[in-house]
């Protein structure tokens, strides 16, 4: 029991939903069939093989372009309300644009979701999960301002066939690791180093899902009442230590990874906070560029940023601890503007993956944190989950599963408005650059098998019995590991 807690049995509410989430790239395969375009995916893993780990790309993945069916026979195993997965845009619009529109990509989409709402099981639309259509990355990507057009454009097309059955919509996945990551440290496709790339990134994809949102507030939601959100990856960050310095750095860290793409949203005023304008541009003078790296928002792309949301996706992993950083780098990025260093606690379980240790109290800081500063935001929790080596008696995700949802039974007692929760992932995928060396599913997945058989995990058991019961379990555990017979 952590000091924060207590011995109090708490339980979920009745109208508190529970998921699981997977990505188009990650699970589809299929990858240049039936008319598919090629995305940035495709691409970067085919011209650099040697970048995944195990080098298991996503040509096949899951195949559930083919097993859609066993899928949802899963999510109906598992009893989940909802199920989230991406629609891949290059297999829906191969040009990128509206102009060509693949039936056969549709049909898949369309097959899917009948499958869903077949057994009462709610979609979860996300539009953008990481796949850019690789013909739009050919003309700038996400750093192109004109993408903000071309992502309203497929969401135009993607609402207006499947309005009436989908009520849950995510315009974007993590716009901070689309725009830190794949434009900055170089750690994801496209994988570009320009130093100002981040940020003018950061306003378009912001944009785009802002368009989007103001698009489906005008043409369809009186109509439809579904409801549109965007998830953001939103790890907890705490200081290494109680010295100033440290403090301020965490201060700094989470201006950088949480307010900069949060507060143009949430807050009262919009905008990109101050704290970050002011070290952009005290960095970039210093640089010598003549305005600030960080690009501004017109009154016009504030008003229309702000209230933009119906509820904030958090994916919410673990937490990392801030320090200042020694070296003092002045060639200009994201990372060095955030100019801190990272380390994870010493105590904290190590999952298979080395940037992911278990430290549930970090869900509810962060929760509080959201509290504080942006009123109680309207919350799901799109992603949370651990990775293990292969093996069916996944005990530390089981543990983790449970140490998480009780720190988040904690933050709804304080207030906290999550509406529901989804487990990262319904079965092992490709991992990006990690492949399949690091298992994220409740479902294990035989990657070699011909038809990438799926197994039950202890931890599919373990979830489908919190999801029963509404509460966590200490030390329940399935006498077997035949879900379909529970
Ligand atoms: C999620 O991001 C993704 O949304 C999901 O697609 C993915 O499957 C899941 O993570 C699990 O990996 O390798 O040291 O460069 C969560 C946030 C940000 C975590 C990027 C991994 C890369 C760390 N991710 N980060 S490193």
């Amino acid at each position: 029991v952590e000091a924060w807690s207590d011995n109090r049995q708490r339980k979920f509410s009745n109208d508190f939903k529970f998921g699981v989430s997977t990505s188009a790239y990650q699970v589809e395969g299929a990858w240049n069939v039936d008319g598919k375009g090629e995305s940035i995916w495709d691409r970067y893993f085919h011209d650099n093989p040697k970048v995944i780990t195990d080098g298991r790309n996503g040509d096949e993945a899951c195949d559930s372009y083919y097993y859609y069916k066993r899928d949802v026979e899963m999510l109906r195993e598992l009893g989940v309300d909802y199920y989230r997965f991406s629609i891949s845009w290059p297999r829906v619009l191969p040009s990128g644009f509206p102009n060509e529109q693949n039936k056969l990509g549709f049909q898949y989409y369309d097959n899917l979701i009948d499958e869903l709402l077949k057994y009462n099981i709610t979609p979860m639309v996300t539009l953008y999960h990481f796949d850019l259509p690789q013909k739009l990355q050919d003309l700038g990507g996400w750093v192109n301002p004109l993408s903000v057009d071309w992502f309203e454009d497929y969401a135009k097309v993607v609402f207006d066939k499947y309005t009436s059955k989908v009520k849950y919509w995510i315009t974007v996945n993590q716009p901070n690791s689309i725009c830190t990551s794949a434009y900055g440290e170089a750690a994801m496709a496209p994988v570009l180093n320009k130093g100002v790339s981040e940020y003018e990134c950061t306003k378009n994809v912001l944009l785009a899902h802002a368009k989007a949102y103001r698009l489906y507030e005008k043409e369809y939601k009186n109509k439809y009442k579904g409801s549109v959100g965007i998830s953001m990856s939103l790890n907890w960050a705490d200081p290494a230590d109680n010295s100033t310095e440290n403090v301020e750095a965490t201060e700094v860290f989470r201006g950088f990874n949480i307010d900069l793409f949060l507060n143009p949203i949430w807050s009262k005023t919009g905008d990109f906070p101050s704290t970050v304008k002011k070290i952009v541009a005290k960095k970039s003078k210093q640089q010598g560029f003549s305005e600030s790296r960080l690009p501004v928002l017109s009154p016009k792309e504030i008003k229309l940023l702000r209230g933009s949301a119906d509820f904030l996706g958090i994916n919410h992993y673990t937490t990392v601890l801030v320090k200042t950083s020694d070296e003092d780098v002045q060639s200009p990025s994201f990372v060095n503007d955030v100019g801190v260093e990272i380390v994870l606690g010493d105590k904290w379980k190590q999952s298979q993956s080395a940037w992911l240790r278990s430290a549930p109290y970090g869900l509810y800081k962060l929760s509080i944190y959201l509290n504080q500063n942006y009123d109680y935001p309207t919350i799901f929790i799109t992603e949370h989950g651990w990775s293990t080596k292969p093996g069916l008696r996944d005990r530390s995700r089981v543990e983790n599963m449970r140490q998480y949802l009780n720190a988040l039974l904690l933050a709804i007692e304080d207030g906290t408005n999550v509406k529901g929760y989804t487990v990262w992932s319904l079965m092992d995928n490709v991992e990006w650059q990690a492949g399949t060396s690091e298992r994220f599913g409740l479902y294990e997945v035989d990657f070699e098998s011909k038809d990438k058989k799926r197994t039950a995990r202890m931890s599919a058991l373990v979830y489908k019995r919190i999801i029963d019961t509404r509460i966590v379990e200490e030390d329940w555990e399935p006498k077997h590991l035949n879900i379909a017979t529970l």
